[in-house]
């Protein structure tokens, strides 16, 4: 199949793209639009730009970025467009994207049907639009809806884009069909090159950069594609395209690209199976919930926005209309945020969510979720329950954190039907599921864990049993790594500034007094008496527990959060505490630059990181990187941890170890696999590459 068909239908030139799964514009498909161009200009009277399949162009190549480019590049080929001496059209459907909708822009007229979705995605993958998308769409739209789209990434609807000026008309209509009927009325029209329209008046673009950069949290991107909308406003239009190209080619030249790109395809490899293809999910109609606090109200209202129907369980009538309550008004604020259609919210009304005070109200479920308390006796016992009422062939998936799932499934009966499915608070907004396989744990048991993630729209990552399984044991490790620092004579202040500027989404205090201090109390006395006796033992977490300050909830805990505030305040008295404690223990406090608190921390993450991958418990290190990025605020510009660890050298980071090692050999310990690859000169990305089908 050629990548571009060429018919003629009447006067009008169809210009097929056809590139499945979704039409890039790759070597092939610019080659061929270029041919095309040409000899329409010689045979028709107008051209018609579609896509075969699912969607117009969803935009360049992306896996031809970082190798040497092939003429022609896509600027070249929209300009070529837009020179067309006869007018071409340019009809969208599904998701005309980056260089897909910079192929429109530069075609002359653009019609779409009322489904589509044009966007300029380019900032989420680190560089910014560079075929004159920049330039283009400014002069349709002017430069605030421009500037709107280009730093956010985000895609606006047929209508949406009908009202900034993008489209000329939206039908109904197969593409082929509604763009043939502009071509034809383009004819007596003639051509309209977007690059002759007037430049865009200026805006106040320093206002819009800083703005950029604040919400980048380190990410360049957004900010320099400001520069190149200004452009467009200061500059002719070839000269702007110039600005752009040079901008464009200096973000393609960077590290955040590199991991941008990489959270991209890593994201989308964490969901095959290829071990498991041909295995049928087993059914999803029905969801049941075990408990009702916020866990399992949010996994609850998650099911129900995807459209599932939900029953949930707590103990008596009155924890059963708390859960309800607690569901309907995280459903309520769905609705505000537009999540939720009325049609919808009245089908769970009228029945398609209930919650129940017995068991029995389980039998008809397909799946079903427990998030009781995290303690091993109490799982157990809802599990030989479940066991008891749920139909046969129902999927029991245990929420634990940490907790090992054999030991739970060995409660039942039927341990092949057990499963971890361990969301992330709140369940109905984030994105991470990890789901976890016990030794007996089904194939189409794991099959249809990765299909409800995908009903829910999460991101499921496939992890092992261990305590804690990939995210939160990797979390427990560089935990330590930073309380042993404050313990050493780091401010908790300080290590949440220098992790932020890391482009941490928040710092770990920070994140502690978000969650609940408890939470970590609770982990640590269960702990206790398995703990290595070369641990060090920070008491200070214990300390503010003991002082009834567990975080944001209760006003005080690492921060103070006067009168409900959200962004906590440094505390003297927790200073105090931490001095009082190394007075203590005998250690002479030292300072920590942000350097090396963001170096150690990264080596402790990175080195459980690789035990994780060593002992199997994550398939590849990209499931690391995606578990990282999508449960825990790792900034996805660096492409999650294993992937800023090839691109610092894993040799860099095997030194960094055993420098810190000579405080603390146990801790800092390297992971075999970390000395094992140094050894041999290979990295994490090259374990990817192996493990790939
Ligand atoms: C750009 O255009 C730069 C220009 O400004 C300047 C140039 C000079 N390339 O996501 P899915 C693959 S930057 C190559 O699972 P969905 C994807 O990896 C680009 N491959 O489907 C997957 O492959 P596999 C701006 C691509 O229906 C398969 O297609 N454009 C590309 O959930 C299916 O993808 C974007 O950023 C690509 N551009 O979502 C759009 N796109 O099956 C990026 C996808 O082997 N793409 N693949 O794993 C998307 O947002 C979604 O893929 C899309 C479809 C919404 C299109």
């Amino acid at each position: 199949m050629d990548a571009v068909k060429y018919d003629l239908d009447g006067d009008v030139a169809v210009v097929t793209i056809q590139n499945p799964p979704v039409n890039a514009a790759s070597h092939a498909v610019r080659a061929g639009l270029v041919e095309a161009v040409q000899r329409a200009e010689v045979e028709a009277k107008a051209a018609l730009i579609i896509g075969d399949g699912r969607t117009f162009i969803a935009g360049a190549d992306i896996r031809e970025f970082g190798k040497p480019p092939k003429d022609p590049w896509l600027p070249e080929v929209c300009n070529r467009i837009e020179a067309c001496k006869i007018p071409v059209v340019a009809a969208l459907h599904g998701t005309a994207l980056g260089g897909g909708l910079e192929v429109a822009l530069a075609a002359h007229y653009r019609v779409a049907v009322p489904d589509a979705k044009l966007g300029l995605p380019e900032v989420t993958l680190g560089i910014l639009p560079g075929a004159g998308g920049t330039q283009r769409l400014p002069r349709l739209t002017g430069a605030e809806a421009a500037l709107e789209m280009i730093t956010t990434g985000r895609p606006v609807s047929a209508a949406e884009a009908l009202e900034i000026g993008i489209l000329d008309a939206v039908q109904d209509g197969t593409p082929r069909q509604i763009g043939l009927d502009m071509a034809r009325e383009a004819i007596a029209k003639g051509p309209r090159p977007t690059g002759d329209l007037p430049a865009p008046e200026a805006v106040d673009f320093d206002a819009w950069h800083a703005k950029a950069l604040a919400r980048g949290k380190g990410q360049i991107a957004p900010a320099t594609a400001v520069r190149a909308v200004q452009a467009a406003s200061e500059l002719p239009f070839t000269d702007g395209l110039a600005r752009e190209r040079e901008l464009f080619g200096d973000l393609m030249a960077s590290p955040q690209r590199e991991g941008l790109i990489h959270a991209f395809f890593a994201e989308r490899a964490v969901a095959k199976l290829p071990e498991l293809e041909g295995v049928a999910p087993r059914d999803l109609a029905e969801i049941g919930v075990v408990g009702g606090g916020t866990m399992g109200a949010g996994i609850a209202a998650a099911c129900l926005l995807a459209g599932l129907k939900v029953v949930l369980v707590d103990r008596d009538a009155d924890a059963a209309d708390k859960a309800k309550a607690r569901v309907a008004s995280m459903l309520d604020s769905a609705a505000k945020r537009g999540k939720l259609l009325p049609e919808r919210r009245s089908e769970i009304d009228s029945g398609g969510f209930r919650a129940a005070d017995t068991y029995d109200a389980l039998d008809a479920s397909d799946l079903v979720i427990e998030a009781v308390f995290e303690d091993m006796d109490v799982k157990r016992e809802v599990f030989a329950t479940l066991d008891k009422v749920c139909k046969e062939g129902a999927v029991l998936a245990t929420n634990t954190s940490y907790l090992d799932i054999n030991a739970i499934a060995g409660a039942t009966g039927r341990p092949s039907d057990v499963i971890g499915l361990h969301f992330f608070s709140p369940a109905h907004i984030m994105k991470l599921l990890e789901v976890v396989v016990a030794d007996a744990t089904a194939p189409d048991v794991v099959v249809t864990g990765f299909a409800l993630a995908k009903r829910l729209r999460k991101i499921a990552v496939r992890a092992g049993v261990c305590d804690g399984f990939i995210g939160n044991r990797i979390l427990a490790h560089y935990r330590m790594a930073i309380d042993n620092m404050v313990l050493d004579g780091a401010d908790p202040y300080q290590v949440d500034a220098a992790l932020e500027a890391f482009g941490m989404a928040m710092g770990p205090y920070a994140v502690s007094d978000l969650a609940g201090l408890d939470i970590g109390w609770a982990t640590r006395k269960r702990k206790a008496a398995t703990r290595d006796p070369r641990e060090r033992v920070p008491g200070f977490a214990d300390t503010l527990c003991e002082m009834g300050r567990f975080g944001q909830k209760t006003g005080r805990g690492y921060y103070l959060y006067p009168d409900g505030a959200r962004r906590g305040e440094p505390d003297p008295e927790v200073q105090q505490i931490l001095a009082d404690e190394r007075a203590q223990q005998g250690l002479t406090p030292r300072s920590f630059t942000d350097d090396e608190i963001q170096r150690r921390f990264m080596a402790a993450m990175v080195n459980e990181a690789a035990r994780v991958v060593g002992d199997g418990i994550a398939r590849r290190p990209l499931d690391v990187d995606v578990t990282m990025l999508s449960g825990y605020g790792f900034p996805r510009w660096r492409g999650g941890p294993m992937k800023w660890a090839d691109m610092t050298g894993l040799d860099l980071v095997l030194a960094d170890l055993k420098r810190f090692a000579k405080d603390d050999p146990w801790f800092w310990q390297p992971a075999p696999l970390l000395q094992k690859l140094v050894d041999e000169g290979r990295t994490f990305e090259d374990l990817n590459k192996e493990a790939q089908p």
